[in-house]
């Protein structure tokens, strides 16, 4: 393959595959772009959720329970802020709170998020190179049937119970592709989209201006791996946003959404019976085991991937 792997990657589902991904590729064979949608201001601390998953995963520290946060974080902090009336819905462990004071501190310095989390990537000693998908502030808005809210009010205060209408990027016309996410477009042998929510982990990053337009005219292999099997999303709420958003919830609702920037999907075994439905919807299939419990499915697949990836390559 000629380039580097641009892995398009929201939280914890993208990060299972970012960490195959990352120990079947030597670190300048892989560049992992992450969702910054999701970011938000939390006791006056900047948190950017989905590229603190990808980082304490690479790093090793993320929690197996949850996927997200610090494995043996304590609560301490949050504990004291409760004693105190203050919000404390959204769980920030004692040492994660470490990570969001030096990236607060680090931003106000006015370095951009791109140094900050290549800085804290470095100090954890993660050696893949992983970059917010902008520097610029992008903001994921859902419509709801009780308002516009936030997407981690939505996600974690919310629970993602109210109803969705419309989900929106505030901020993403304006924002540029990360100085990484741009020179990835322009040198990347091939793009892998990892098994995210299609709407707000991937959404995000596609709404920003010329990345569609990169993607469509990208020359190298793009695959995708679907985070919906069956009728279910592998983690999360993607399945009950695609269905309030009126679209099918299954690989074929997924292959909908990347028809015309994504070459090959690749399907769960589960899903073999959808192959004609995925290429009438504009798109090539594989069937692999998709589904990640260990490191050892998450290599497995990732290797799968990079033969598949090849094989584009000499076709
Ligand atoms: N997810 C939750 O469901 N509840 C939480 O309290 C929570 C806290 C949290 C703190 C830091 C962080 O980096 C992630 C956190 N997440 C929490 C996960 C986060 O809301 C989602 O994983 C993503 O934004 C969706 O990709």
């Amino acid at each position: 393959m000629n380039g580097p792997v641009l892995a398009l990657a929201g939280g914890v589902g993208g990060a299972k595959l970012a960490l195959g991904l990352s120990h079947v590729l030597p670190p300048r064979q892989l560049v992992i772009v992450a969702n910054t949608g999701d970011d938000d201001v939390f006791h006056g601390l900047h948190v950017s959720p989905d590229l603190d998953t990808l980082m304490y995963t690479l790093a090793g520290l993320a929690n197996p329970a949850t996927g997200w946060g610090v494995v043996g974080d304590t609560f301490g902090v949050l504990d004291m802020l409760k004693r105190y009336g203050a919000d404390s819905w959204f769980g920030l462990g004692d040492r994660d709170l470490a990570t969001h004071i030096e990236r607060t501190r680090l931003l106000r310095e006015g370095r951009t998020l791109s140094e900050v989390t290549r800085y804290l990537c470095g100090k954890l000693g993660v050696k893949t190179a992983l970059a917010p998908m902008s520097d610029d502030p992008v903001r994921t808005m859902v419509e709801t049937d009780q308002g516009t809210l936030a997407f981690q009010d939505y996600f974690v205060k919310h629970r993602c119970e109210p109803s969705l209408r419309n989900v929106r990027f505030a901020g993403a016309s304006k924002a540029q592709a990360s100085p990484a996410f741009q020179n990835a477009l322009n040198t990347a042998g091939a793009v892998v989209y990892c098994p995210s929510n299609p709407v707000v982990s991937i959404g995000p990053i596609l709404a920003l201006p010329g990345v569609m337009e990169h993607l469509k005219e990208f020359r190298g292999p793009m695959v995708a791996i679907s985070p919906i099997v069956g009728d279910h999303a592998l983690r999360g709420p993607a399945a009950k946003m695609l269905l309030e958003l009126g679209e099918e919830v299954s690989c074929v609702g997924v292959a909908r959404r990347l028809a015309g920037i994504c070459d090959v999907l690749v399907v769960d075994r589960q899903d073999a019976h959808r192959v004609a439905d995925v290429r009438a919807a504009g798109m090539d299939v594989e069937v692999m085991d998709t589904i990640m419990e260990t490191d050892a499915d998450k290599e497995r697949l990732a290797r799968e991937l990079l033969q598949l990836v090849e094989t584009l390559v000499e076709s």
